[in-house]
């Protein structure tokens, strides 16, 4: 694989489409919003897009309950629609990548509908994990698995058979030992690849593979293997796939979403033979700390040099609180964590340090991924009313997790009031969620018009990072000692990058010239100050 391949550097920005632009003015975004918006996405600066669900689904879980993966929802569009989508983007430049999700479909898939009517016994159930249960009169769950979402991971249908479900009823789990389901989703692979699209995000990439033997978690087991979180053969899945992936003239890219707290063995997905990339969540969920994001770098560079793959980094996604939110807090952790909703945090504060952020991401070694708004410095919206929240976690959880719904409120394009642009001013109906009415100072018209916004830095970063070739690189080196509370790193060829994240302004280095700045500068533009960041060239 050459080392220009357009994965190894990208920057990929989500759409998450219900929530990006409405052109039917139902409230929920469609593609013919996306392709509307496409030339605001190419003059952005992004490599590419990444889509998340758009296949048709009865939305139990946003998507992510499949019911048919050749058909868009209608609530998005057509087939067409998504060919015309990818046909333009393409033609401005921008690469796709489609959003598998192996685990599970949804309940409304044809084989799980097939399967409830065949019955126990039946070839249809063998594609899922349907069991008896367990007590005299098999009442009781199979095994003591929880769902993701809350609650057991097993439902019992009518004629008394349980299913499996490591996320809601409403999305049972494949049987990948079956090798119709290894055959349909290399056949759907071909179907995306086939309408042009140049890679796939692979859903939970861990779990599609389970102990068949379903045993009851053992408290006093090692944490490794763990029943269905990387088991051995699921690596076996994505080197099919990557087989497919490499069958085309230009090949495929794969990027797993691979939560595991062990970079090794996140390492272990990103082979020559295997996926490309893997989000990075070691990162996404390490606090604005200058000695914990150096050693989450460290270890991240660490454990994919020797395979030869290219880190990502990433601090937002729709399943976790927006990072100007998340740093705004006094302990600006994890990406998600119930116990905050709710807890205060501060705009000024956390929108300082996410500019500061976007300098470090675009300027380590690897590609980048940004989710929609965040480049408008959107916050976590946590005053959604209960009623209004879609996310099964919500539920699941009786209200006591707000869930994942305030970050994937619409987007605010223009105007002063909701629903700023999401919507046509023929509107049937209000964006799915409400947006705040403060957004009226972050839409993309208002931040357009002023060079101190997010957007306008965001343009400016991505604009930088696209001309420097350094920064496309993979030569890295620290400057910073460990122990500093700056963060500081050379690019080669004279280029650096700063992050002061002490109390206190750090003086710029001789005889350097600051190429970009996060915020403004102290004292004759030679002083870095707290929570900012810059790129600079050795004068
Ligand atoms: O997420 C997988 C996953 O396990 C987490 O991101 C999870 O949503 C989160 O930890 C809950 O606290 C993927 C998708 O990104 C997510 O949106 C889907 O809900 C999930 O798979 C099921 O398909």
């Amino acid at each position: 694989m050459p080392t220009t391949a357009w994965w190894r550097s990208a920057v990929i920005y989500q759409v998450y489409v219900r929530s990006f632009a409405d052109a039917n003015g139902d409230g929920v975004g469609d593609l013919a919003g996306v392709r509307n918006r496409l030339p605001y996405l190419a003059e952005l600066g992004v490599d590419a897009l990444w889509f998340n669900p758009w296949y048709a689904s009865p939305m139990a879980d946003a998507g992510y309950d499949v019911a048919d993966y050749r058909a868009i929802d209608p609530s998005f569009g057509t087939l067409a629609d998504a060919e015309a989508l990818i046909r333009e983007a393409h033609d401005l430049g921008l690469r796709i990548l489609v959003d598998i999700v192996p685990n599970h479909v949804s309940d409304r898939h044809a084989w799980f509908q097939e399967a409830l009517s065949a019955g126990p016994g039946s070839a249809a159930r063998e594609l899922f994990w349907f069991r008896p249960g367990r007590g005299s009169n098999g009442q009781l769950p199979p095994n003591d698995w929880q769902s993701v979402f809350g609650g057991p991971a097993w439902t019992r249908v009518a004629d008394g058979d349980w299913y499996l479900h490591l996320f809601a009823p409403e999305q049972p789990d494949l049987n990948w030992n079956n090798a119709k389901v290894r055959e349909e989703h290399e056949s759907v692979l071909r179907f995306w690849f086939d309408r042009g699209a140049d890679g796939v995000r692979i859903d939970s990439a861990t779990m599609p593979v389970k102990d068949p033997t379903l045993p009851d978690f053992d408290p006093a087991a090692p944490p490794v293997p763990h029943p269905y979180i990387d088991q051995d053969d699921v690596h076996a899945i994505y080197r099919a796939w990557r087989a497919v992936a490499d069958s085309y003239p230009e090949p495929r890219a794969l990027v797993g979403e691979v939560w595991l707290d062990d970079p090794v063995r996140l390492a272990a997905y990103l082979r020559s033979d295997e996926m490309h990339t893997a989000f990075n969540f070691d990162y996404l969920n390490c606090p604005w700390d200058a000695e914990r994001l150096r050693a989450v770098i460290d270890s991240t560079l660490a454990a994919h040099a020797p395979v030869g793959a290219p880190a990502t980094w990433v601090l937002s996604n729709h399943d976790v609180t927006r990072h100007v939110t998340r740093y705004g807090r006094a302990d600006s952790g994890m990406g998600r964590n119930p116990g905050q909703d709710g807890a205060p945090w501060d705009l000024t504060l956390g929108t300082r340090r996410a500019r500061a952020a976007l300098l470090l991401n675009l300027a380590l070694p690897g590609s980048c991924y940004l989710y929609q708004g965040e480049e408008l410095g959107l916050w976590e919206v946590e005053d959604i009313p209960a009623a209004l929240r879609q996310d099964p976690i919500h539920a699941r959880s009786g209200g006591a997790d707000q869930g994942r719904d305030g970050c994937r409120v619409p987007l605010p394009w223009s105007g002063t009031e909701p629903p700023f642009g999401f919507s046509p001013a023929s509107a049937t109906a209000d964006p799915w969620l409400p947006q705040p009415t403060d957004w009226s100072t972050c839409t993309v018209q208002a931040e357009a018009a002023d060079p101190g916004s997010m957007l306008s830095l965001y343009r400016t970063a991505l604009r930088q990072r696209r001309a420097e070739p350094a920064l496309r690189g993979e030569e890295f080196a620290w400057l910073s000692a460990p122990g500093d509370r700056l963060l500081a790193f050379t690019r080669g060829a004279g280029w650096t990058c700063m992050v002061n994240l002490s109390p206190a302004p750090v003086p710029l280095p001789d005889g350097s010239r600051v190429v970009l700045a996060s915020g403004p500068l102290g004292e004759d533009e030679r002083e870095l100050p707290t929570d900012t960041a810059v790129w600079l060239r050795q004068a």
